[in-house]
C-alpha cells in the first residue's frame, strides 16, 4: 500500500501559508511535501525548499536533547553537555527568578518572532510574558513600516481577495520577488496573462527572478517609489487618465493635492529614480490605460528610512484610476486584518500590564549593549528567553547583537530546531518540534483561508513543542493563567469559539476556512476604514505613530535615506535568497547547493571602475562594520545599486561577520520598523 499523503500547513515565515499534503512514510518519517490542489490559492504549487522539508525535519543536525553550556559561547555543539528536561527547566526557571529577584521583572525579556507563524507555538510566550510582567517586545523586524504606509491611505488592513487577480488586465507587483519569497502569486500572475493577457510590471531595484518575466521592469534606486509614484500620478492627471469622479467621491482629494501633483514631473523624478523619462512616462501610460489593474506590494520596498512615505505614495494609483471598482482592480498589501480571531486566550490579553516597558525587537542589539536610549531609567535586560527567531543573525546591527550576548551578566536561553548562531551563545538550548509534530492554527497574510494543522509524525527525539515549554515554565515561575492549563488543542477550539468561528475539529475536518469578504467590501465600495470613509491622499501620520514630524504632508520623495555619497558611493539592497527563509534552510544540502557562497552583485561598469572580477574577493562596507564576500557581475541593475542576498550565518562570511552589521537599527518613521534595505557602503576589491 503506498503512504498516506496527510493535510498540513506550511507554517513558514511567508504570505503563501501554503496548504500541503505531507507523505507519511511511518510514524517517525515523512517522503515528499506537495501543495494541496484543492486549496484554491496553494493550487497545488510550493516552493522548492519547503518540497525539500524532508531535509529539514530528518537533518542530522537537528537539536534533540536539552544542553547546559560548559564551553566558550559561539563555539557550537561542542561547548554544551546534555542534561534532563527536568534540570533544563529547573535552571532556566531558576535563573529568571533570581534576575526577577535582583531588578525586577523588567530585567527579564522573553524575545520572538515567527520561525513558525501557528498562532499557538509562536505567540504563547506573550502570555508567559504578561502574567509575569517581564518587558515587553514591540516587534518591529518585518511590516511594522509597510503597515504604517498601507494604513495611512486605506485605515484598515486588508484588500484584494488575490485569486481576483486572474480578471485583471495589469498587474504591478512593487517592492516585491514573490519568485522568490511567496511563489503562489506568480500562479495567480500566470492565470491572468494565459487568459486574459495581463501585462507585468515590476518595479524593483534589481532584475529578480520575478522582474525577468515581466512585460516592463523598472529598476529603480532604492527608497526612491515615492517619486516614481507622484510622477505616475502627475502623468495620469495631465492626460485625462484619471477618474474624478471617483476620487471626487471616495477621498481627500483636493485643489492642493492638484497643485501639488502638477509639480511631480517626469523629469524631476527621474532625477530621483534614475529611471529614464521615457520608463515613467510608459509605466503611467500603461497603468492610466487599464481600469482593471491589480498592485501587488510587496514589503521590500518599505524596509528604508521613507518606507513608510514611498508605500503609501503607491498605494495612491489606485485611486487615481479608480481601478477599485473593477473586479480585479485595486491592491493587496496583507489580509491579516480580515481574520476575525481573538487572540485574548493564546497571548494573555487580559493580564497585559500597559504600564511594562517595552523594547524595540530590532533594537535588540542597543538594548543588550544598555544603550540609554533603550533603556531610560530602567534596569538592564539580563535574562532573555529566545523562540522562533536567530536574531544573532537576522537583526540590525548585528556586531552590537553579538556584543550583548557576549555579556557576562547575561543569562539566555534559546528553544530551537536548530544550533543556529544564537543558539549557540545561549546557557541553556532546548530542543523544539516542527510543525510536523505539533498543532496549531494559521492565518494566511496573502490569502484569505484560516488553517488548523495537526501532526504528522511523532516529535523527534525529546523535542517539546513551544507551548509545551511555556506551560511547564510557567508552572516553575509561578505565572497564573488559564491557558497554561490547556492542551495546544483546547487552545485553538476555545479560541476559534472565543472569535465566532466553528470548533477546531470542524475547520480541521474541512481542511481551511476561506474568511474572503464579499466584493463590496473588499473593494472598500461602502468606503474605505478611516472616519471619514475616504482614502487619504493627505495622511494623518500622526494617528500612525508619534514619530510623525517629518512625514509628508503629501506623496513625493521623502528625502530621509542614507543616500549614496562619495565615500560611500553604492546603495545595498539586502534581500532574501531564494532557497533560504530568512535564515532557515541555511542548514540543508539543497538550499546550499543553490546559494553557493555570500555574493555581492555588482554592475559591470562599476567593476571596471573599480578594477573587480567576477568570482573576486571585496570588502563592504561603512561606518558601522565592513565584511568580506565575494563579487558577482551583474547588469540587472543601477551602476550605484549593489544587492547581496542573504540572510547567511555570520559563519559563511570570511571574517564571521554578516550583512546584518552594516544595516543600521535606527528606527523608520512614523512608528518603528527596521531598514533592511537603506544602507550606502563603499566597496573595495581585497
Ligand atoms: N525565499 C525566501 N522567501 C521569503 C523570505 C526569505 O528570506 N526567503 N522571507 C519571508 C519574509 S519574513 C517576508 S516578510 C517576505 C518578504 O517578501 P517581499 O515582499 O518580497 O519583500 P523583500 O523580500 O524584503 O524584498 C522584495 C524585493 O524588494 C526589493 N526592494 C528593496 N528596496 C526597494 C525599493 O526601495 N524599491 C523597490 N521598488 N523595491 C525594493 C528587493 O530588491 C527585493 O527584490 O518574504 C518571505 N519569503
Ligand atoms: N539582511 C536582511 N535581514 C533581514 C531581512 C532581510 O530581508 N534582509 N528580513 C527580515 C525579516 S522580514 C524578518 S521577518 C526577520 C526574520 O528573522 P527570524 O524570525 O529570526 O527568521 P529565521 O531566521 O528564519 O529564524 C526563525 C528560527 O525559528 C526556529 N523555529 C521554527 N519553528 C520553531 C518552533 O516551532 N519553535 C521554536 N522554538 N523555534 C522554531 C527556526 O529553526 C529558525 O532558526 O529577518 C529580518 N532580517
Ligand atoms: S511558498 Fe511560502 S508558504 Fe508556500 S511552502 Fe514555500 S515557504 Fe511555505
Ligand atoms: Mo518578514
Amino acid at each position: 500500500m503506498k503512504p498516506p499523503f496527510v493535510q498540513s500547513t506550511c507554517p513558514h515565515d511567508c504570505p503563501s501559508t501554503c496548504a500541503l499534503e505531507v507523505e507519511r512514510l511511518s510514524e517517525a518519517r515523512i517522503g515528499k511535501v506537495r501543495g494541496a490542489k484543492a486549496n484554491s490559492y496553494t493550487a497545488g504549487v510550493i516552493c522548492a525548499k519547503v518540497a525539500r522539508y524532508s531535509e529539514r525535519v530528518h537533518h542530522p543536525d537537528r537539536l534533540s536533547k536539552p544542553l547546559r553550556r560548559v564551553g566558550e559561547k559561539g563555539a557550537g555543539r561542542e561547548a554544551f553537555e546534555e542534561i534532563s528536561w527536568d534540570q533544563a527547566l529547573d535552571e532556566v526557571a531558576e535563573n529568571l527568578l533570581q534576575a526577577e529577584q535582583r531588578l525586577g521583572a523588567e530585567t527579564v525579556w522573553p524575545y520572538f518572532y515567527a520561525g513558525t507563524m501557528g498562532l499557538v507555538q509562536r505567540d504563547g510566550i506573550e502570555r508567559l510574558r504578561h502574567a509575569k510582567g517581564y518587558s515587553r517586545q514591540y516587534s518591529t523586524i518585518c511590516h511594522t513600516l509597510a503597515d504604517a504606509g498601507w494604513l495611512a491611505g486605506h485605515g484598515v488592513k486588508r484588500g484584494l481577495d488575490p485569486r481576483e487577480m486572474a480578471q485583471s488586465d495589469l498587474i504591478v507587483i512593487w517592492g516585491g520577488n514573490p519568485v522568490s519569497t511567496q511563489v503562489n502569486v506568480m500562479t495567480h500572475v500566470a492565470k491572468a496573462r494565459k487568459t486574459r493577457g495581463a501585462k507585468l510590471v515590476v518595479i524593483d531595484p534589481y532584475r529578480t527572478g520575478t522582474a525577468e518575466q515581466a512585460d516592463l521592469h523598472l529598476a529603480v534606486k532604492p527608497g526612491t517609489d515615492g517619486a516614481l509614484a507622484a510622477a505616475a500620478v502627475n502623468v495620469m492627471l495631465a492626460e485625462g487618465l484619471a477618474d474624478r469622479t471617483y476620487m471626487e467621491r471616495q477621498s481627500d482629494w483636493d485643489d492642493e493635492l492638484e497643485a501639488h501633483f502638477a509639480q511631480r514631473t517626469p523629469e524631476w523624478a527621474s532625477e530621483i529614480t534614475g529611471l529614464s523619462v521615457e520608463e515613467i512616462v510608459s509605466f503611467a501610460r500603461l497603468f492610466g490605460a487599464h481600469k482593471k489593474s491589480f498592485i501587488r506590494i510587496g514589503y521590500g520596498f518599505s524596509r528604508s528610512r521613507n518606507g513608510a512615505a514611498n508605500l503609501h505614495a503607491a498605494t495612491c494609483l489606485s485611486i487615481v484610476t479608480g481601478a477599485w471598482q473593477y473586479e480585479g482592480g485595486g491592491a493587496l498589501y496583507s489580509n491579516g486584518g480580515i481574520f476575525p480571531i481573538d487572540a485574548t486566550l493564546i497571548e494573555g490579553l487580559d493580564v497585559l500590564d500597559p504600564d511594562v516597558r517595552i523594547f524595540d525587537q530590532s533594537r535588540l542589539g542597543p538594548v543588550l549593549c544598555n544603550d540609554p536610549r533603550d533603556l531610560g531609567d530602567g534596569p538592564p535586560v539580563t535574562a532573555l528567553f529566545i523562540q522562533n527567531t536567530n536574531p544573532m543573525v537576522v537583526c540590525p546591527e548585528s556586531l552590537k547583537v553579538r556584543q550583548g550576548f557576549e555579556r557576562d551578566d547575561l543569562f539566555s536561553c534559546v528553544h530551537e530546531q536548530f544550533m543556529t548562531e544564537t543558539a549557540a551563545m545561549a546557557d541553556v538550548v532546548l530542543p523544539a518540534t516542527t510543525f510536523l509534530e505539533h498543532d496549531d492554527i494559521y492565518k494566511g497574510g496573502g490569502h484569505t483561508h484560516l488553517q488548523i494543522a495537526r501532526p504528522v509524525i511523532e516529535p523527534f527525539a525529546e523535542c517539546r513543542s513551544n507551548h509545551q515549554v511555556i506551560c511547564a515554565l510557567a508552572n516553575r515561575l509561578g505565572a497564573e493563567h488559564p491557558g497554561f492549563e490547556m492542551s495546544e488543542w483546547d487552545l485553538i477550539d476555545a479560541t476559534l469559539r472565543a472569535s465566532g468561528l466553528p470548533s477546531a475539529q470542524s475547520v480541521y475536518d474541512d481542511r481551511w476556512l476561506d474568511c474572503a469578504l464579499d466584493f463590496e467590501t473588499a473593494h472598500f465600495s461602502d468606503g474605505f476604514g478611516n472616519d471619514d470613509k475616504r482614502f487619504h491622499f493627505k495622511p494623518d501620520w500622526s494617528a500612525i505613530g508619534v514619530d510623525h514630524a517629518d512625514m509628508p504632508r503629501m506623496p513625493g520623495f521623502m528625502d530621509s535615506i542614507d543616500a549614496a555619497k562619495s565615500d560611500r558611493p553604492f546603495r545595498l539592497v539586502a534581500a532574501p535568497a531564494r532557497t533560504f527563509l530568512n535564515t532557515t534552510f541555511t542548514e540543508t544540502p539543497g538550499s546550499l547547493k543553490r546559494e553557493q557562497r555570500p555574493t555581492v552583485l555588482i554592475h559591470p561598469e562599476a567593476c571596471k571602475r573599480l578594477g573587480i572580477s567576477d568570482g573576486d574577493k571585496v570588502r563592504m562596507g561603512n561606518e558601522l562594520a565592513s565584511i568580506t564576500l565575494h563579487a558577482e557581475t551583474f547588469d540587472g541593475l543601477q551602476h550605484n545599486v549593489v544587492v547581496v542576498e542573504s540572510i547567511w550565518p555570520n559563519s559563511a562570511f570570511e571574517d564571521g561577520i554578516g550583512i546584518n552589521a552594516l544595516v543600521s537599527a535606527d528606527p523608520g518613521p512614523p512608528r518603528g520598523g527596521a531598514v533592511f534595505h537603506d544602507t550606502a557602503v563603499w566597496i573595495e576589491i581585497v
